[in-house]
């Protein structure tokens, strides 16, 4: 596994973990709507019906590219991206924090917060501020990412592929 270039500081870490339970006591669970418990569960059947996504993402209103912002409010904009196979996405960091886009499930926090299809390989990048950073997805079904230092934060993403 490479690792990031950032010095992750202790103390750092500490007000990271203060405030990801502070917001956990606050919200209670995830707050990312939509969520599916069965992401692979679909990739058995030959039928053509890959469309089945919880986020309402289908061939019809998927874009073949999307830039995703990574900003100062510790969040990707848009968070949930419907993206067409063969598409596209940069990532832009428009603040001056880093981050990264990343999944990677032993990367993770949270491991749940890392998700990929089957077959499909994962990702782990930095992203400096005003160094876009693209990405192609050949690969449909259902992605979740992070950023490593803002994970707890809440700065998480998911991308839905359809074909
Ligand atoms: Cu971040």
């Amino acid at each position: 596994m490479t690792r990031l270039p950032f010095p992750r500081p202790s103390i750092l870490f500490g007000v990271v973990a203060v405030a990801a339970a502070l917001l956990l006591a606050a919200c209670g669970t995830g707050p990312i709507p939509g969520q599916s418990t069965s992401l692979t569960s679909t990739s058995s059947g030959s039928s053509s019906s890959s469309s089945s996504s919880s986020s309402g993402c289908s061939a019809a209103n998927a874009k073949s590219a999307v830039t995703v912002i990574a900003n100062n409010s510790f969040k990707f904009v848009p968070a949930s991206v419907c993206l067409k196979v063969g598409g596209t996405i940069t990532w832009k960091n428009t603040g001056n924090l880093p981050h990264t886009t990343t999944d990677v499930a032993s990367l993770a926090a949270n491991p749940a917060n890392a998700a990929l299809p089957k077959g499909a390989t994962g990702w782990n990048h930095a992203l400096q501020p005003g160094v876009p950073y693209s990405l192609k997805f050949t690969v449909a079904g259902t992605y979740k990412y992070f950023c490593i230092p803002h994970e707890l934060l809440g700065m998480v993403g998911q991308i839905t592929v359809v074909s």
